[in-house]
């Protein structure tokens, strides 16, 4: 029986996030959690709009996900794209054939004027999923990589295409100064009793969710724990270019940096227990394992989040 009564938001990108995301629903019901999920990498291909890590959260949450791959739907098929090779195309972006109904339904929801927050409700309720998957803004933000060997590339191109081997130069969040503060983003924040960073890349899908305008200090004002999960364990990142990246962008590789990046925004941070001895001034932490490799895994972790914040308030 799910007995937690905080209102619990976790802000996160993709296939890391999502880890979390499934965890915490598991332990906290579903009208008391809330995700805001990076818009960041969102696309046009084919004239679909694309939003990898909103989908990637709710076909985890909705049991759907291609657990070996961490996105796209399970056992899904490619007839369309080996249609599109058929007709002289090369894809590029691995688009399933059930991928694709959720691209289509999406697309022709947003041109018939709902918000991108309208749709994804639509979709997730369809999908059985329960708690909130809200977009980070409605107004459409892409990330943009500059890059030493290709100079600025759109997100997927650098991470897909290009497999984020490109020696990147410099992030850029287009669109960012007209993205707003959704009512449904506010009303999660302003009631949230424990506020989540997931272990997700920061640069890449946590930057995007606290550069919305006004976003980061919304979050920041809040009177509750506000905790990030470690992205780096042993100084590795569990999978992806966090480590890649904060190098390219002249960080140390440390702890230290993921907390200087999340300074005045988090109160509380959670290492990994292979980090055991890191230490932070001005933050209360707590190690834990954070690998989250099985099921049992993902809810132990939730559970301490949850079991840990409890008993401080910042
Ligand atoms: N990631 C890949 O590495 N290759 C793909 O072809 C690919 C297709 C894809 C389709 C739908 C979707 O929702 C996600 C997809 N992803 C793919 C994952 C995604 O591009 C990235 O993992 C995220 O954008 C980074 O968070």
């Amino acid at each position: 029986m799910l007995v937690e009564s905080r209102n619990v938001v976790l802000l996160v990108g993709g296939v890391g996030g999502a880890k979390l995301a499934a965890g915490l629903a598991r332990v906290v019901p579903p009208e008391h959690l809330t995700i805001i999920v990076n818009t960041g990498d969102d696309f046009w291909h084919y004239g679909l709009r694309i939003c990898p890590d909103l989908d990637t959260i709710t076909y985890t949450l909705g049991g759907l996900v291609d657990r070996v791959n961490g996105w796209g739907i399970a056992g899904d098929t490619t007839a369309t794209l080996d249609a599109l090779g058929r007709l002289g195309e090369k894809p590029w972006f691995r688009l399933g054939d059930q991928d694709i109904a959720t691209h289509l339904l999406r697309t022709s929801r947003l041109q018939a004027g709902e918000s991108l927050t309208q749709v994804m409700a639509a979709i997730t309720a369809a999908l059985g999923v329960r708690c909130r998957v809200l977009p980070m803004a409605d107004e459409p933000v892409a990330t943009r990589v500059d890059t030493v060997e290709h100079g600025e590339l759109d997100f997927q191109d650098y991470f897909v295409r290009h497999r984020w081997q490109p020696t990147v130069r410099a992030l850029r969040l287009a669109g960012i100064e007209h993205a707003t503060i959704s009512a449904a983003v506010r009303h999660a924040v302003e009631n949230a009793d424990l506020i989540v960073i997931g272990p997700s890349n920061p640069w890449l899908s946590i930057q995007p969710i606290l550069s919305v305008p006004g976003l980061r200090q919304l979050i920041a004002a809040q009177p509750v724990p506000r905790v990030a999960v470690t992205p780096i364990i042993g100084g590795q990142a569990v999978k992806g270019p966090t480590v890649k990246i904060m190098r390219e962008l002249g960080y140390t590789v440390s702890l230290e940096t993921v907390t200087g990046f999340y300074k005045g925004t988090i109160n509380g941070f959670i290492v990994d227990a292979q980090d055991q001895g890191a230490d932070f001034d001005d933050l209360q932490f707590s190690f834990f394992d954070t690998l989250m490799n099985s099921d049992e895994k993902r809810i132990a972790l939730a559970e301490h989040l949850l079991s840990w914040t409890s008993d401080w308030i910042s």
